[in-house]
């Protein structure tokens, strides 16, 4: 098993190249933003109080997301590994998640980490704004203030990984097939 963090800011491209790498390395991927919405759209009440946090663009708590994931690895089945998308997004998410797989004789093989600057973040998430329909994408004082967070809560954790020596910074500029080739490459050395 292989399990891999894919990394980096708000519209830095995560979702869209983790939906790629999953399904040519067989991962499953766990993104907790795609499980957070669904949870909104299908209108329970964890979905009804986590609404709000969103649609401002702060971070939901971390026992809302720990539990969803741990959820998740427990019922996931003949995958190659894990890809953890959009989580952890704090240092004690993180150390969580590490836990959660060392009880599982697992751990996190490598944090990618995908760098865009920022104009292009903001070009980004304002043009999925119309096709999105996301509260957090139509909002500019928002996306904002998501850089913010993600810069001040987030970040942090690269640090934490470089330590453990499983940060793996990747030019995320550019387009969508040529970063997602980059991608590749470093997911192909560790799967081998
Ligand atoms: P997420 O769903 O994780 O959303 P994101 O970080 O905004 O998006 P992502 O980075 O995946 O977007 P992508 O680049 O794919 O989180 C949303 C919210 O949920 C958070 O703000 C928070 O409130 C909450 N949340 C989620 N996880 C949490 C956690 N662990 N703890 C606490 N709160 C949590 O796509 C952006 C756009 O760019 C797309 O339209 C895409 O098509 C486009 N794009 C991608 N690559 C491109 C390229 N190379 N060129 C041009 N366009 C590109």
């Amino acid at each position: 098993m292989v399990n891999f963090l894919i990394f980096g800011p708000p519209g830095s491209g995560k979702g869209t190249q983790s939906v790629k790498l999953a399904e040519k390395f067989n991962l499953a991927h766990l993104s907790t933003g795609d499980m957070l919405r669904a949870e909104i759209a299908a209108g329970t009440e964890l979905g009804k109080k986590m609404s709000s946090i969103m649609s401002k663009g702060e971070l939901v708590p971390d026992e809302v997301v720990i539990e969803m994931i741990a959820h998740k690895i427990d019922g996931t089945k003949d995958r190659a590994g894990f890809l953890f998308d959009g989580f952890p997004r704090t240092v004690a998410q993180t150390s969580a998640l590490e836990k959660m797989l060392n009880e599982r004789n697992m751990k996190i093989d490598s944090m990618l980490v995908l760098e865009v600057d920022h104009d292009e973040l903001v070009k980004r998430l304002i043009a999925r704004a119309d096709l999105s329909g996301r509260p957090d994408d139509k909002d500019p004082a928002v996306i904002e203030n998501r850089i913010d967070v993600y810069k001040d809560k987030t970040e942090p954790i690269i640090n934490y990984c470089r330590e453990r020596g499983i940060y793996q910074p990747v030019n995320g500029m550019g387009n969508i097939d040529d970063i997602f080739a980059r991608l590749s490459g470093y997911v192909t050395k560790l799967v081998n």
